[in-house]
């Protein structure tokens, strides 16, 4: 599963904005998020093609994609040294694949900026000494442990060599402020920016799918900052989605862009890889299009491919195979 890691300055909105993923997750695609340990949580992946599937098919079971987000402390100026709750909690995203950077870029007097803390770029190079800092930490550990016991090289999962989405913490201004938009995201190019405004989630928490499109209308704001999110993530790790569709279950399965069909099957079984025979796909388009899956066939848009078929984002899947 994708695992997400929250980091960012104390009080910037890491713990409002998990709370607010976790919870709109949850309610959207109505699918019982897990909490596994507090901060901790599991939270599916918003897609419609799925929803349109489940439908169709009149499907028993709906199963998306998931996301775990795991929410840490807040990072201090000097944490290396034990400023603030030090560092060691980072260990908990070490074993992300990607981080999610919040940062503060709010005006609110009421809300105390960390010591240290100023503006965004100031900010950020704040929490980006601090990653490698505990990445130098970590490299010295690495060294003498080798030396003393000449173990062979382990692959170190450094937290300044994970891709980073930033996530900006506007106001309601900001939301809507494209100039703003447009200069935060020039701070951290290449890197994604995700914009959100963690109260404003906050207040939607509750709320239906319709209810929060029509909450955020009003505020003029026409993105869903999960899908948001989740979508920079997928691209930033060249990942993409298959769907599986039928009476019994529809599925949404996460694999890396430029799979085989045999390795997308993989993903659903080792099996079903080994065995891999052919895999009839349909494009999720054609099926909206033409309604049903007989008519894709007829229409002669069900097409039986074989080991070498790179998998394309959206891919209606049926593996045949032998175990
Ligand atoms: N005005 C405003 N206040 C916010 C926003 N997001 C969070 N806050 C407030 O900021 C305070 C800190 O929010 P948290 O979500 O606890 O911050 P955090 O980053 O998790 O902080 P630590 O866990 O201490 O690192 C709370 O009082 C929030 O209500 C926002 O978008 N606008
Ligand atoms: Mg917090």
């Amino acid at each position: 599963m994708l695992k997400v890691g929250i980091v960012g300055l104390p009080n910037v909105g890491k713990s409002t904005l998990f709370n607010a993923l976790t919870n709109a997750g949850a309610l959207a695609a109505n699918y019982p998020f897990a909490t596994i340990e507090p901060n901790v949580g599991i939270v599916p992946v918003p897609d419609e093609r799925l929803d349109f599937l489940s439908k169709m098919y009149e499907s028993d079971k709906t199963i998306p994609a998931t996301v775990e987000f795991v929410d840490i402390a807040g990072l201090v100026e000097g944490a290396s040294k034990g400023e603030g709750l030090g560092n060691k909690f980072l260990a908990h995203i070490r074993e992300c694949q990607i981080v999610c950077h919040v940062v503060r870029a709010f005006q609110d007097s009421d809300v105390i900026r960390a010591e240290g803390s100023k503006d965004p770029e100031n900010d950020i190079a704040i929490i980006q000494t601090e990653l490698e800092l505990a990445d130098l930490e970590t490299r010295e550990k690495v060294e003498a442990k080798r030396k003393k016991s000449q173990a062979p090289d382990e692959s170190i999962p450094y937290l300044t060599e994970k891709p980073v989405i930033y996530m900006f913490n506007v106001d309601e201004a900001g939301l809507v402020d494209a100039d703003l938009q447009c200069k935060l995201q020039a701070l951290v190019a290449p890197a994604q920016a995700v914009f959100i405004n963690a109260k404003l989630e906050a207040e939607m928490s509750g709320m239906s799918a319709d209810e929060r499109k029509e909450f955020l209308r009003e505020y003029g704001v026409k993105k869903d900052a999960l899908r948001e999110l989740i979508r920079a993530a997928y691209q930033t790790l060249g990942l993409q989605s298959f769907l599986t569709a039928g009476k019994k279950e529809s599925r949404a399965w996460t694999i890396r862009q430029g799979a085989t069909a045999p390795q997308a099957a993989g993903a659903i079984h080792s099996d079903f890889e080994r065995g891999f025979i052919a895999a009839e796909v349909m494009k999720f388009e054609d099926l909206k299009a033409l309604g049903s899956e007989q008519a894709v066939k007829a229409a002669g848009k069900l097409r039986t491919e074989g080991k070498t078929y790179v998998m394309e984002d959206g891919d209606i899947v049926e593996f045949r195979f032998n175990v």
